[in-house]
């Protein structure tokens, strides 16, 4: 029998690679007029925290945050209306993809600068402490951001400092176009060095459904439960260039065997195989939840393209004063 959680989960997944495909499409319009970083391909990871994470805790993300920003409940039509630059957005059309926040449901942020907003992070979580409530922080990192030196900083103080914060490491194997290989010595684990610092590490392969789901599960538990940080490192792949909405294979920093690779382990598209598969019930279920998410990106585009920009003297106006 299939679980109701494969269904959720796929409709979590299909969710935030519907947005971003949607993106990709418009993009060429013209009308998005900031950059613009997607993650498809990386889905299963955002879609598993979607399920795991409390409203009350608080996330923080990157450049490339558009998927944690919808796991966490981030509004899409707000999401939308950033990235076209109108006054509706959820940073009044003044940040853009990169600068993405819901403080409703404590998306705190994101950031352009890498590494930017673990200290962030951090600091949400010594607000946690300080509070004394029974909610977590959420840091979405990159394995390039592992290499700035407040990386270090906020770990080592997150240590001390006994503070609840889950950092979840999304290596997708790449700063931009420079490879792991060109950046860090041969056979170093990202999360092996991290427990030298102090902390307790997981690690899991970001194509296998039932080892991520485990680990963010036990992760998200274990932060809250013992009040300590942890570090949490997936192996993932994006599929579209660095940033923008086409592929770039044809560059050379990465072979096609290797997209290939990546892309045959899609999760995604085996949920979607399997449960098609099922039964002719199941199938129509597929079907359903596809065109419902599909009308509710496409309304969320219609919300964007009718919303009107900002008022000139709105510019120099703080976006939450
Ligand atoms: C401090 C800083 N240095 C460099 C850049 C340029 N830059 C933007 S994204 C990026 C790559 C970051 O790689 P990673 O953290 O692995 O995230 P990914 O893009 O792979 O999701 C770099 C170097 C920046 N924005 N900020
Ligand atoms: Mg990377």
């Amino acid at each position: 029998m299939i679980e109701k959680s494969s269904i959720d989960l796929f409709k979590q997944m299909y969710r935030i690679r519907a947005v971003e495909e949607a993106i990709a499409s418009h993009y060429p319009e013209g009308k998005m007029r900031c950059p613009v970083h997607l993650s498809i391909g990386q889905e299963l990871i955002p879609a598993l925290f979607a399920e795991t994470i409390r409203p009350t805790d608080f996330a923080v993300s990157t450049h490339r945050g558009h998927a944690h920003y919808l796991a966490k409940g981030g509004n899409l039509n707000a999401m939308i209306a950033e990235i076209y630059g109108k006054s509706t957005g959820c940073a009044r059309g003044k940040g853009g993809s990169m600068h993405l926040i819901d403080l409703s449901v404590n998306f705190m942020g994101t950031s352009a600068i890498v590494g930017n907003s673990i200290p962030i992070g951090v600091g949400l979580a010594l607000s946690v402490q300080i509070k004394n409530t029974d909610q977590i922080s959420c840091v979405f990192l990159g394995d390039g951001a592992i290499e700035e030196g407040v990386f270090y900083e906020s770990v080592n103080f997150a240590a001390v400092r006994k503070l609840p914060v889950l950092f979840i490491c999304e290596n997708n194997l790449y700063s931009v176009y420079s490879p792991l290989s060109v950046r860090q010595p041969a056979g170093r684990s990202i999360a092996n060095m991290v427990k030298a610092m102090g902390i307790e590490v997981g690690i899991a392969d970001g194509m296998d459904i039932q080892a991520s789901k485990q680990l963010m599960k036990e992760s998200v538990d274990r932060v809250r439960d013992t009040v300590m940080p942890f570090f949490i490192e997936f192996s993932t792949y994006r599929w579209r260039e660095h940033c923008g909405h086409a592929f770039d294979n044809d560059l050379g920093y990465r072979t096609a065997q290797e997209f290939l690779k990546w892309q045959t382990k899609d999760p995604l598209n085996h949920l979607e195989t399997m449960l098609s598969n099922s039964s002719p019930s199941l199938q129509n279920s597929v079907l359903g939840l596809k065109s419902t998410i599909e009308a509710e990106v496409n309304a969320a585009f219609d919300f964007a393209e009718n919303s009107p920009f900002p008022d000139q003297r709105e510019a120099y106006d703080g976006v939450y004063a």
